[in-house]
């Protein structure tokens, strides 16, 4: 991140294929943190505002039809104002803030997967967000198939709707992206939940020591 405004703040992003474990992840972290007083700002992307909320629902809307650099934009939209009105807010206040998804998602879905130029969406994404990046990026790693087995039944929605070939894309572009960034840690995210939980915490553990102590038991 450029500028650390305020001690203690963390920008912390959960990543991962569909169905990955992220929203229950971040849920055992974020009750983790309470237990030790500290209340995180818990949010998502595409999404975390009105505005990108609104852009969530087109974009991830099957009836609407969206080539693949419409999708990008969309989607650096939502994060331009999730920045400007989450990340951001919350960072100088020196929060912790989780959020289920951020650039990584960009590189892995509009990069690996609709297979958009990599520098692009660097150069735009680095527009969208003033150069904002997380202080940790924590991927989830499941195989597709076992991801779109845990997700309820129901209608999936336009992205969740690409067959396996996309999602396997998205899945190798963020294991590519794992072992490229110092600021990006990898968990297998195929065993139960409580032992993911406690992959996710040893990682944190010892990224950050003063803001996640080692678990008791
Ligand atoms: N997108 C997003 C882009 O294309 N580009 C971008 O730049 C951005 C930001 C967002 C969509 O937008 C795309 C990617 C996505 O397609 P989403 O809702 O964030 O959509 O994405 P999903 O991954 O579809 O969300 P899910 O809620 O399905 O996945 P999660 O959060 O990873 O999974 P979670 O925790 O809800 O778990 C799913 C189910 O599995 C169980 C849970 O209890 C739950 O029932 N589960 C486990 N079961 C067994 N073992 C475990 N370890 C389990 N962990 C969870």
């Amino acid at each position: 991140m450029e500028d650390r405004s305020a001690p203690g703040a963390l920008f912390i992003a959960f990543e991962g294929v569909e169905g990955a474990g992220k929203s229950t992840q971040i849920k055992l972290v974020a009750n983790e943190l309470r237990g030790v007083g500290i209340e995180p700002v818990v949010t998502r992307e595409p999404g975390g505002t009105r505005a990108g909320e609104a852009i969530r629902a087109v974009a991830l809307n099957r009836e609407i039809d969206l080539d693949p650099m419409a999708e990008l934009l969309l989607m650096l939209a939502a994060r331009s104002v999730f920045v400007r009105e989450v990340v951001r807010p919350a960072y100088d206040a020196g929060r912790i803030v989780l959020t289920d998804r951020y650039e990584l998602s960009t590189f892995a879905y509009q990069g690996g997967g609709r297979g958009l130029s990599l520098d692009s969406i660097r150069e735009l994404n680095h527009l969208a967000t003033g150069g904002l990046r997380p202080d940790l990026s924590l991927i989830l790693d499941v195989d597709v198939d076992q991801g779109r087995a845990r997700q309820a039944r129901g209608a999936a929605d336009r992205i969740e709707g690409e067959g396996l070939d996309f999602h396997r894309r998205v899945a190798q572009a963020y294991r590519e992206l794992a072992y490229s960034q110092p600021d990006v840690a990898l968990v297998d995210g195929r065993e139960e939940i409580e032992r993911v939980f406690a992959a996710v915490w040893g990682v944190l553990n010892s990224r950050f020591p003063e803001t996640f102590p080692p678990r008791e038991g």
